[in-house]
C-alpha cells in the first residue's frame, strides 16, 4: 500500500521543505525572560517585534512509534551582545533526537540538572541528542543556520522543567572586539 501523505519532498537547493504540515515562528516577544538584558530586549520590543527562528514541520502520521522531521531556520543576529539562539527544552517522555546542520556556524549547548556542555554545530555537523538533555541551538555566524531534527511524535516539549532550573546558564555573547564569540557562565 502506498500512503501518500506518508511523502515529502526537501529541495536541496533552497534548503527548503515542500509541504510541511505546520509551520511556526518565534519572535523576541516569546523568548523574552531567556535573554540576559532585559533592557536591551524591552528597548527592541518597543519599536519591533523580531522573528528569532522559523520552524517548518513534516508530521505525516500522529499514531505511536512515529517520526517527525522538521527544519529549523534559526536567523543571525544579536540581543546586546547575547547571539540569537532556539528557546530549549527537555523532551517530556524518554525519546532522543537527532540534530543534523544543513548550514551556518552554531553551537549546541546540552544540559541537565547539574552540567551544561557546548558543542561545535555547523554545516555537516550531526548529533544524537540523549533523551536526559535539554537542548538549545546557538547561531554565531552571519549566515542562517538551518537544520534538521528527527524525533518521535511522542517526544514531547517540556520548556518549563528549563525554566524551573533557571534556564540555561551558559551564555553566548560577541567577544570584545565582535570578531568572535565567547563563553559566559551565569
Ligand atoms: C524538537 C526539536 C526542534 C525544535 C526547534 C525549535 O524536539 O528539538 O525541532 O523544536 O528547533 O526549538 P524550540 O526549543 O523552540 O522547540
Ligand atoms: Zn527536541
Amino acid at each position: 500500500m502506498i500512503l501518500e501523505n506518508d511523502f515529502s519532498f526537501f529541495d536541496w537547493e533552497y534548503l527548503q521543505l515542500e509541504k510541511p504540515t505546520d509551520i511556526y515562528v518565534k519572535k523576541l516577544s516569546n523568548m523574552k525572560e531567556q535573554f540576559i538584558d532585559n533592557s536591551v530586549v524591552l528597548k527592541i520590543l518597543s519599536s519591533a517585534d523580531l522573528v528569532l527562528y522559523k520552524v517548518e514541520k513534516f508530521e505525516p502520521e500522529k499514531g505511536k512509534g512515529n517520526l517527525i522531521f522538521s527544519v529549523t531556520s534559526l536567523y543571525p543576529g544579536t540581543v546586546g551582545r547575547e547571539y540569537f539562539f532556539t528557546q530549549g527544552h527537555y523532551h517530556q517522555n524518554d525519546f532522543a533526537e537527532i540534530y543534523i546542520c544543513l548550514k551556518g556556524k552554531g553551537l549546541l549547548l546540552l544540559k541537565d540538572k547539574n552540567n551544561e556542555q557546548v558543542y561545535n554545530f555547523e554545516k555537516g555537523s550531526i548529533s544524537h541528542i540523549n533523551s536526559n538533555f535539554a537542548h538549545r541551538v546557538v547561531n554565531i555566524g552571519d549566515e542562517m543556520l538551518k537544520f534538521i531534527s528527527v524525533y518521535n511524535v511522542d517526544a514531547g516539549f517540556d520548556y518549563e522543567k528549563v525554566i524551573k532550573e533557571g534556564g540555561f546558564s551558559t551564555k553566548i555573547v560577541k567577544s570584545e572586539n565582535s570578531k568572535s564569540y565567547k563563553i559566559e557562565t551565569l
